[in-house]
């Protein structure tokens, strides 16, 4: 069966990053089912979330996070759904894997500093696919 990852990313914080979501959840269901395919959807603005009731997105992505295998987190922007997100999976003692461009931000330090999280900095596409890949193969 295959594996359930909860994709994380922003929205309220920012679309900047939308269509990078969008291209590491394609190549995440190359393997596995994604829970959030509706973050990298280029086609939501922050705008639009804004009309769905708030309690109904925060309950049903809380149960998506205590369905999922994994969560993989994408931080670049910086946002503060994705980090109660990580904080909730924590709880859970969900595998938690968190990217970021590290040209392009200064990660917080309640995320690279909390040794649960298994962080990953990368300069550019390739490192960033490749550091993927090796999550979604187990490496
Ligand atoms: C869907 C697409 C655009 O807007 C929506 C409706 N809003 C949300 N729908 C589902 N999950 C959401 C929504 N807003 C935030 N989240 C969750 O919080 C996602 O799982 C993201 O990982 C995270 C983003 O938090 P903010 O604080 O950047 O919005």
């Amino acid at each position: 069966m295959k594996r359930k990852v909860y994709f994380a990313g922003s929205i309220r914080g920012g679309r900047a990053d939308a269509s990078l979501y969008a291209e590491m959840i394609a190549r995440i269901k190359e393997s596995c089912t994604v829970l959030t395919e509706h973050v990298g959807d280029l086609s939501l603005s922050a705008l639009e979330g804004e009309l769905q009731r708030d309690a109904a997105i925060y309950s049903q992505d809380t149960a998506w996070i205590r369905e999922c295998d994994l969560l993989i987190a994408e931080c670049t922007c910086p946002s503060l759904g994705v980090g109660y997100e990580l904080a909730f999976a924590e709880k859970l003692r969900k595998p938690c894997f968190v990217f970021y461009h590290r040209e392009k931000c200064s990660l917080s330090a309640m995320i690279k500093g909390d040794p649960y999280f298994k962080v990953f900095p990368y300069s550019g596409r390739e490192e960033l696919f490749a550091a993927l890949d090796g999550v979604l193969n187990g490496r």
